[in-house]
């Protein structure tokens, strides 16, 4: 028995050792895949301040009041494919998810929204693989924004990646009803009554921000007539 001891003990090093260093190649391309999906982001970034920038010149007013961008953190991510039956895996992350980078686009009036939207399809280099259009169809509590999921090259030394980036475009109002509404979401177990009431008040409250952006859309016509 005791002779077998040392072996035992140099397996199991050289097991940890391969544990290890299989933990390190994971962290290494989990790492680069991020990378990967940052640099996607500020490419998209860049098209979209492009076209702020353009419009702005022969229109006089800027159609994007803000653009915020976020990497999907990684519990996010994990509890995303576990929520969807995925393991959670490097492989599955690009090929199940489309918003680990995402952006969102404020824009200041309903129909710059649509004329972004249509830029961007028209681009030669990037690809609308789906769109949601959550304005012309609100989802039952409310929300209302135009989704696209876009598939964008980014150019790395030696290869072109295609990547995948959500962009979320939205009025002010849109996002003010968004905000505070995912912020109220949390806030569960008030009773049923309650919870009902507020639902109600919440759909209330974006039928409110959609009549709002009407109006200032009807308002903003009438001055650059
Ligand atoms: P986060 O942190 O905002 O990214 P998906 O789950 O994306 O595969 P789904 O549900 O069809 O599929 O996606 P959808 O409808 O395009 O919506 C995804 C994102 O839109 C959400 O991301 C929210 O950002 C936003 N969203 C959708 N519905 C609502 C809503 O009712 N209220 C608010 N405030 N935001 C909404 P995540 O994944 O929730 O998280």
């Amino acid at each position: 028995m005791g002779t077998h001891e040392p072996y035992a003990k140099e397996l199991n090093n050289l097991l940890d050792e391969m544990q290890i260093e299989a933990m390190r190649e994971q962290f290494t391309r989990v790492k680069e895949l991020m990378t990967y999906y940052h640099c996607a982001m500020l490419e998209m970034e860049t098209k979209l301040n492009v076209l702020n920038e353009q419009f702005a010149l022969q229109n006089e007013r800027n159609p994007i009041e803000s653009i915020k961008s976020r990497l999907k953190s990684m519990s996010s991510i994990q509890d995303k494919l576990r929520r969807n039956g995925h393991t959670v895996s490097i492989d599955n992350i690009e090929e199940f998810l489309s918003d680990v980078a995402g952006i969102r686009v404020i824009c200041s009036f309903v129909d710059d929204i649509y004329m972004l939207a249509d830029c961007l399809s028209e681009q030669d280099d990037i690809e609308i693989l789906a769109r949601k259009d959550y304005i012309k169809n609100p989802k039952p509590n409310g929300y209302r924004s135009l989704h696209l999921i876009v598939q964008i090259p980014i150019f790395l030394q030696n290869e072109k990646k295609l990547m995948r980036v959500e962009v979320q475009l939205r009025t002010i109002a849109m996002e003010f009803w968004a905000n505070l509404e995912h912020k109220l979401r949390y806030k569960k177990n008030l009773g049923e009554k309650t919870e009902i009431e507020i639902e109600k008040g919440l759909k209330e409250c974006a039928d409110i921000s959609a009549e709002l952006d009407a109006k200032m859309y009807e308002i903003r016509n009438k001055i650059s007539r």
